[in-house]
C-alpha cells in the first residue's frame, strides 16, 4: 500500500531490496551456498536500514532488517531458546570503534577505565549447548535467535565438545548450563574436504563457514562425523539451579566466565585476552589481523565485549544486539565487481596471460583494478564473459583472484572472451605446448614485449640490480629503439638517456654509473639474470655452484643438468632450449664479453662450508634483507627452504618470529639469531 510520505520509487527500491535480501538469505542459510560476497549483503542491508530509519513507515515486520539469521530447516525439530541468542552489531574502522566507546561512556556515565574482553571473530556458526546435570542433552543452531534447529546428534560427533562436563554436579557447575559458542571448520579440514570433493567431481564449498554449516545440517550425523568440526565457547545462555550459591559459578567477569567454562572441559579460543582499557583494542585488532593467515581457523574480525557483567546488564540491548558488545570487522576479503574488459599480456617467457580489467573495488584493504586470469582453462572453469559481475578475493599478500561469476547478475551485454590468434604485441605465431595450459608467443627476443621483460628482469634487484632503471624507462628505451637486448644497455650514452621523458642530466649520469657497476657480477646472478624459464635464484645458484663456469652450463647435456639440485626434466629442457636459440646466444655471447665475474675457479659445491645444511629464515632481520641473507647462505653451499621440517638443520629467527619458531622449537632444531648468522658469515667470508 502506498504511504503518503514515501515516494513510489522509494517503495519500489525497498521492495527490490526485500526480494534481493530474502533471496541471498535463502541461498546463505538454507542452501549453504552464498551467491554474493558477505560485503555485498552487508551493503544492501545497511542501505535498507538507512531507508527504514528515515522512513519508518516503510519498515515492515517481515523486513529482512528484522531478521537475525535464517529460517530453521524443515527437517530438524525446532528448539526454542530459553534465552534468545543475540546478534552482534558491526564496526569497520577505528573511528567507528571510538564512537562505540564514547557511547559506552555516555550511557553508563562511567568515567573509569572499562575492561574489554577481546576475542577473535570466528567465521563459523553460533550454537547453544545445553548441559543438564553435566550431561549434554541438547544442541541447537541459532536459527532466527529465538528458535533454532535441534542438531544434538551432529554436535555429539564434534570431538572437542564434551558429552559430560568435568567436575562435580552442583558444585563445579549448575544443574542446567547453556554454553554458547561457535562451531567452525579448521582451514586444514576445509582444504581436505574440498580437495576430495573436486577429485570426485562433486561441488566444493565456497568457504569454511559454508562447509561448517553444510556439515552441521546433515540429517545423517555419520557424515558430520567425517567433517572434523571444532568449537570454541564465547558465552553463556541459561544458567539455573546451582545447589550452593549460583554466584559461585557466575563470576562477574565475562573473561573469567570463559575461563571457568574451559575448566569444565569446553574449549576456549587461545587468542582471547582481557584488556585493561579500551585503548588497547586497536593493538589487539592489529595483532590478530597480522596473525590471521597463520591461525588454523578462519576469522573475519574481532569481537569486543565489556568485561564487567554488572556493567553489561546496565547497558542492556537494542533490538536484538547487546549494547555492550561489538564486532570490529576486518576489511572484506571478497567483493563484488564487474569485469570491464579482458586484455592479453605477454610476459618475459612469451606466456600470453589474460588479465581482467575490473571496475576498481576496495578489497582486503587495497583498491584492486586488475586480476590475472592465468589461462584459457581458468576462464573456462569460471565460465567468465566480459561485463560479468564477479566475486573478487584478496587474502593476505596473495594477488587478487576472481573466485566466481555471479551468473544471476549476467546481462545481455555479456561478451565471449576471444583468445588472440597471434601475439598481441608482435603478431608472431602463438602456440600451446602439449600438456601446458598457457599460450605462448614464439618470437622470443624478437617480440617487443619479451624484450622489455627480459631487460627488466636482467636489471632487477636480484639479478644485476641496476639502480635508477625503472620499468617505465626500459619501456621507453625499447619503444625508441635505443635498446633491444640486455647487452644493449651497456652501449647507452648519457645523451640517449637524458633524451627520455622525465630524465634529467643528473639522473642520466647516475644511471650510466649504475650500468657500469653492474658489469661486475657473479656467475649465479648472471645465470639468473638471463631469465631462463623456471630458473629462479636458487636454481641459478645451484647451477653456478655445480658447473663453476658459463660454458660448462651452456654445453651441459640433458642428463648432466639433472644432476644439479632442483633441476628436473622440465628445467633441464628449458635450459637446453634457451641455449639452442640463436638470438639468445647472440645476447649471451655479447654479455659474456661485457660482464666480469671473479674468474677464480669457484669451489665445487662439496667443498663449500655449509653444503648439505638446510636453513629456514623467519621474522624480520634488522641488518640485512631476507633475500640477501638467503643469497649469502646459498653462496656458502647451504640450502634455504621456506618451511620447517624434520630435515631442517637451522632456523634463523629475526624479530617477531611466529609459528615457524614454535615449530622449530618443538622439533629441537637449532635456532640462530641474526647475530649468530652474521658471525657465521664472518667466519666463512
Ligand atoms: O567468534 C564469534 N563468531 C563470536 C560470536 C564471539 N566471539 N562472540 C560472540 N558473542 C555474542 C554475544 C555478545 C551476543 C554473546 C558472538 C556472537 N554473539 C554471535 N555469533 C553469531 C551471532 C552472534
Amino acid at each position: 500500500m502506498q504511504k503518503a510520505n514515501s515516494s513510489s520509487s522509494l517503495i519500489e527500491q525497498v521492495e527490490q531490496l526485500h526480494t534481493l535480501l530474502n533471496h541471498y538469505n535463502y541461498q546463505y542459510y538454507v542452501m549453504d551456498e552464498p551467491s554474493v560476497p558477505d560485503s555485498e549483503y552487508d551493503r544492501l542491508i545497511r542501505e535498507l536500514i538507512a531507508i527504514e530509519q528515515n522512513n519508518p513507515e516503510l519498515k515492515t515486520l517481515d523486513s529482512p532488517s528484522q531478521k537475525v539469521g535464517g529460517e530453521p530447516l524443515k527437517a530438524f525439530s525446532q528448539v526454542t531458546h530459553q534465552i534468545p541468542m543475540l546478534s552482534l552489531d558491526n564496526v569497520f574502522s577505528s573511528d567507528e570503534w571510538e564512537a562505540f566507546v564514547n557511547r559506552l561512556h555516555d550511557r553508563v556515565r562511567h568515567n573509569e577505565k572499562i575492561k574489554i574482553c577481546a576475542e577473535p571473530k570466528l567465521d563459523g556458526l553460533a550454537v547453544s549447548l545445553r548441559y543438564v546435570q553435566g550431561v549434554l542433552v541438547q544442541a541447537a543452531t541459532r536459527g532466527d535467535g529465538s528458535t533454532g534447529e535441534n542438531i544434538t546428534e551432529n554436535i555429539r560427533t564434534i570431538k572437542s565438545i564434551p558429552l559430560k562436563l568435568k567436575g562435580e554436579n552442583g558444585i563445579d557447575y549448575p544443574e542446567v548450563l547453556e554454553v554458547r559458542g561457535e562451531v567452525f571448520m579448521p582451514k586444514s579440514s576445509f582444504k581436505k574436504l574440498n580437495d576430495t570433493a573436486i577429485k570426485k567431481g562433486e561441488k566444493s564449498f565456497a568457504n569454511p563457514r559454508n562447509a561448517a554449516a553444510g556439515s552441521l545440517r546433515q540429517l545423517d550425523s555419520k557424515i558430520t562425523a567425517q567433517r572434523h568440526l571444532d568449537f570454541y565457547a564465547y558465552g553463556l545462555g541459561y544458567v539455573g539451579n546451582l545447589k550452593n550459591d549460583s554466584k559461585v559459578f557466575l563470576k562477574n567477569s565475562h573473561y573469567q566466565r570463559l575461563c571457568q567454562i574451559k575448566k569444565l572441559g569446553l574449549p576456549m579460543c587461545p587468542e582471547v585476552l582481557l584488556l585493561e582499557t579500551t585503548d588497547q583494542v586497536q593493538e589487539f585488532y592489529q595483532n590478530i589481523l597480522d596473525k590471521r593467515e597463520a591461525l588454523s581457523y578462519e576469522i573475519d574480525g574481532t569481537v569486543l565485549k565489556v568485561d564487567d557483567v554488572v556493567l553489561q546488564e546496565k547497558l542492556g540491548y537494542v533490538a536484538r544486539a547487546p549494547r555492550w558488545a561489538i564486532a570490529y570487522k576486518f576489511p572484506a576479503q571478497e567483493e563484488l565487481t564487474i569485469v570491464e574488459d579482458v586484455e592479453f599480456q605477454v610476459g618475459r617467457t612469451g606466456a600470453i596471460t589474460p588479465v581482467a580489467r575490473l571496475k576498481p573495488v576496495f578489497v582486503g584493504g587495497v583498491t584492486v583494478s586488475n586480476a590475472t586470469l592465468h589461462n584459457q582453462d581458468e576462464i573456462e572453469r569460471l565460465g567468465l564473459k566480459i561485463n560479468d559481475a564477479v566475486i573478487i578475493r584478496r587474502a593476505g599478500d596473495v594477488i587478487p583472484q576472481i573466485v566466481s561469476v555471479v551468473l544471476e547478475k549476467r546481462h545481455s551485454n555479456a561478451k565471449e572472451i576471444v583468445f588472440p590468434k597471434t601475439c598481441p604485441v608482435c603478431d608472431s605465431n602463438v602456440n600451446r605446448n602439449e600438456g601446458e595450459a598457457v599460450l605462448r608467443c614464439t618470437a622470443g627476443l624478437f617480440c617487443q614485449a619479451q624484450r622489455k621483460e627480459a631487460i627488466k628482469h636482467f636489471s632487477s634487484r636480484k639479478a644485476h640490480d641496476i639502480d635508477g632503471l625503472g620499468d617505465k624507462l626500459v619501456e621507453q628505451l625499447v619503444d625508441e629503439d635505443l635498446i633491444s637486448t640486455p647487452a644493449d644497455l651497456f652501449k647507452l650514452t648519457e645523451i640517449d638517456i637524458s633524451s627520455m621523458e622525465r630524465m634529467g642530466v643528473k639522473s642520466a649520469k647516475k644511471l650510466i654509473v649504475a650500468i657500469e657497476n653492474a658489469k661486475e657480477t657473479t656467475l649465479a646472478k648472471f645465470i639468473y639474470g638471463l631469465g631462463i624459464r623456471e630458473v629462479g635464484e636458487a636454481t641459478a645458484n645451484n647451477l653456478a655452484n655445480h658447473f663453476c663456469n658459463l660454458s660448462a652450463i651452456q654445453t651441459a647435456s640433458f642428463e648432466s643438468l639433472q644432476a644439479v639440485d632442483d633441476v628436473g626434466e622440465i628445467v633441464a629442457k628449458n635450459i637446453i632450449d634457451f641455449f639452442k636459440e640463436e638470438h639468445n646466444l647472440v645476447v649471451v655471447n655479447a654479455l659474456n664479453e661485457i660482464m666480469t665475474w671473479p674468474n677464480i675457479v669457484m669451489k665445487k659445491v662439496e667443498e663449500l662450508p655449509l653444503t648439505d645444511q638446510t636453513f629456514v629464515l623467519t621474522g624480520s632481520l634488522s641488518q640485512m634483507g631476507r633475500s640477501e641473507a638467503k643469497a649469502a647462505l646459498q653462496s656458502l653451499g647451504a640450502k634455504v627452504s621456506g618451511s620447517i621440517s624434520a630435515k631442517t638443520h637451522f632456523l634463523v629467527a629475526g624479530e617477531k618470529a611466529g609459528s615457524k619458531l614454535t615449530k622449530a622449537q618443538n622439533l629441537d632444531i637449532t635456532i640462530l639469531s641474526e647475530e649468530d648468522l652474521i658471525k657465521l658469515f664472518a667466519k666463512y667470508t
